[in-house]
């Protein structure tokens, strides 16, 4: 059995291959990428990419996320730290605390964002931005979920209600994203079907917001946003820039095995 593979949903080549598939450990082959397009939403792309591949650790990654040099031979690394309830793990998260867990690059914030946990730190929801899943633990992600938001929260949620653990944390990569938009219709959507579904767990902390009865964060954070984007947008680094540059800036040029003591 092939112990990793990659999966990522993109229908932006250009995006695609400046960045994920120009990850070191990509193009040695060492971790194979398998892409999905034109999926309807980022559930049912990974449930497609799951249904297709025979690994045992699925990495699910956005196109605009790249995995330094060294990259796989640290996740190996925390794994086996790992309690062995772990599902799910991810490279940035919102701990029980509400603690932002990571530490990655965020382009569009132009800071590496995230506490650096000594420990695998149990999580209330992930990022979207790279989802680490055993399959052995039988998780898939909700077909009913619509839309490209929240799928993070819901599949630590289902994670959990499974009773297995999910974690974040110490793994660092480069999230090229572009300057954030505004969080529209598409964002209520997933927020309304997590909040319905996940009544019983309420609140929940997501790194974009927090999920509650009253839903009256996501008005909050909405105008928050609103309200940041234009000085976001003017120092946002952009996903025209080098990923391999950015990771080494932060210092994540090789995360090699030197890096574990
Ligand atoms: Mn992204």
């Amino acid at each position: 059995m092939t112990r990793f593979a990659l999966i990522a949903a993109s229908h932006q080549p250009a995006i695609l291959a400046d960045n994920l598939a120009r990850s070191p450990d990509v193009t040695s082959g060492a971790l194979p990428l398998q892409v999905i397009r034109d999926a309807p939403s980022a559930a049912i792309a990974y449930n497609r990419g799951l249904a297709q591949t025979g690994a045992e650790i699925v990495i699910f990654a956005h196109h605009d996320v790249f995995l330094p040099k060294g990259w796989l031979a640290l996740l190996e690394a925390r794994l086996a730290a790992l309690p062995p309830d772990w599902a799910v793990m991810g490279a940035f998260g919102i701990g029980r605390d509400g603690a932002h867990l990571g530490p990655v690059w965020s382009s569009s914030l132009g800071q590496i964002v995230g506490r650096v946990p000594l420990a695998p730190a149990p999580v209330q929801s992930l990022d979207e931005l790279l989802i680490v899943l055993d399959t052995r633990a039988g998780l898939r992600f909700d077909a009913a979920l619509p839309g490209w938001h929240m799928y993070g929260t819901d599949i630590v949620q289902t994670a959990l209600a499974a009773g297995r653990g999910a974690y974040a944390g110490a793994l660092p990569c480069i999230h090229n994203d572009q300057s954030h938009t505004a969080l529209g219709a598409d964002f209520d959507a997933a927020y309304r079907f997590i909040r319905a579904k996940w009544a019983s767990c309420l609140p929940i902390r997501t790194p974009i917001t927090k999920i509650s009865r009253s839903g009256l964060h996501l008005l909050r954070d909405r105008w928050h946003r609103r309200r940041a984007a234009p000085v976001l947008e003017a120092m946002a680094v952009g996903i025209h820039h080098d990923p391999a540059h950015l990771a080494a800036l932060c210092g994540w040029a090789d995360l090699g095995p030197s890096a574990e003591g």
